[in-house]
């Protein structure tokens, strides 16, 4: 019984000092390689300390993927709600994001300044923000677009960017958020006079060609009756996400007393998940409201 057992042993004790005399033969040591020095090509891609770090993603030619995939215009709340989703489970994932942002196609992700995650190396930042949320786009497309099957992989560019100072942190907000609105209201009045009028893109677009704000708001109420502030927030503002506690009702089996053995009871649970809200950020009112967000300043 012990022989064919001693027999591997002494076949497995051969193969291995092979093996070692093999890597020896080429120059390969057990701690380092005579290779070793092509680590140094390396680029240090450290992002500043005590700064915020930005994963700004954005998806890879869009418009194409929104006409192949029936997107509704000028929003589809499908997409944007899978985009959430996808944001929510990057959160989750992967570590010291504080708050996020999306609109459109893209998503913004804030890192705390503190964060020595992967000791702060950007590009690992921004690739495992950016495979997270590609694959989680494809891994739940089916429960937003139930009748439309996805077509091809779609694919995120990324960015990473530091701010030095809440202030500059909240005018990148901002700026995101002024993007939303000036790019939702555009799109509103286009799409209502390519639809609702009737006029080709080209004649919609020499209609708009020139005009503020204001008349685009004026044309809205006048010719559609609508009346641009009541248009849904999650358009016109986009999507932030923040941490909360959230109450969890989970139904358990309980063990104890002996007596209610075997019974299922509701337990609530407490704990921290990634909401979203539609909200103004340019103004202060919300950075009052949650001061936590940006209290690592000092
Ligand atoms: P890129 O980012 O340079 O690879 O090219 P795109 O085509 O992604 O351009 P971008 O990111 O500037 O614009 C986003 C496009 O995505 C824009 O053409 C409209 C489309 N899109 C995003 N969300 C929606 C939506 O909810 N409905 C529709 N119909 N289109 C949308
Ligand atoms: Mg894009
Ligand atoms: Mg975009």
């Amino acid at each position: 019984m012990w022989a064919p057992c001693a027999a591997k042993l002494r076949d497995c004790w051969a193969a291995s000092s092979l093996i070692l005399s093999r890597c020896l033969s080429l120059g390969v040591s057990m701690a380092k390689s005579k290779f070793e020095y092509v680590r140094a090509f390396e680029a240090d891609d450290t992002c500043l300390p005590h700064c915020w770090v930005v994963v700004r993603l954005d998806g890879r030619n869009f418009h194409r993927f929104a006409e192949k995939h029936n997107f509704a215009k000028p929003n589809d709340s499908r997409a944007l709600h899978l985009m959430t989703k996808c944001a929510q489970r990057v959160m989750e994932e992967l570590e010291d994001i504080v708050i996020a942002y999306g609109q459109s196609d893209e998503y913004s992700f804030v890192f705390k300044r503190k964060s020595n995650w992967f000791k702060r190396r950007a590009s690992k930042f921004m690739t495992l923000v950016a495979s997270q949320f590609a694959s989680s786009y494809v891994f739940y497309w089916q429960d937003y677009f139930e009748d439309q099957p996805l077509l091809y992989p779609p694919g995120f560019d990324g960015r990473v960017v530091v701010y030095p100072s809440n202030k500059t942190l909240k005018d990148y907000l901002s700026w995101r958020q002024a993007d939303c609105h000036i790019n939702n209201l555009y799109n509103t009045v286009f799409w209502a006079l390519i639809q609702q009028s009737g006029l080709t893109p080209v004649q919609a677009q020499e209609r708009l060609q020139g005009t503020l704000a204001a008349d685009k708001n004026e044309i809205l109420f006048s010719q559609f009756n609508i009346n641009y502030n009541n248009e849904p927030l999650m358009y016109r503002k986009g999507t932030l996400l923040i941490w909360q506690e959230v109450c969890e009702v989970t139904v358990k089996e309980v063990k104890l007393p002996a007596e209610m053995k075997g019974e299922k009871m509701a337990v609530t649970k407490s704990r921290a998940k990634p909401v979203p809200l539609y909200c103004d950020i340019i103004g202060d009112a919300f950075w009052k409201e949650h001061p936590e967000i940006l209290e690592e300043d000092s």
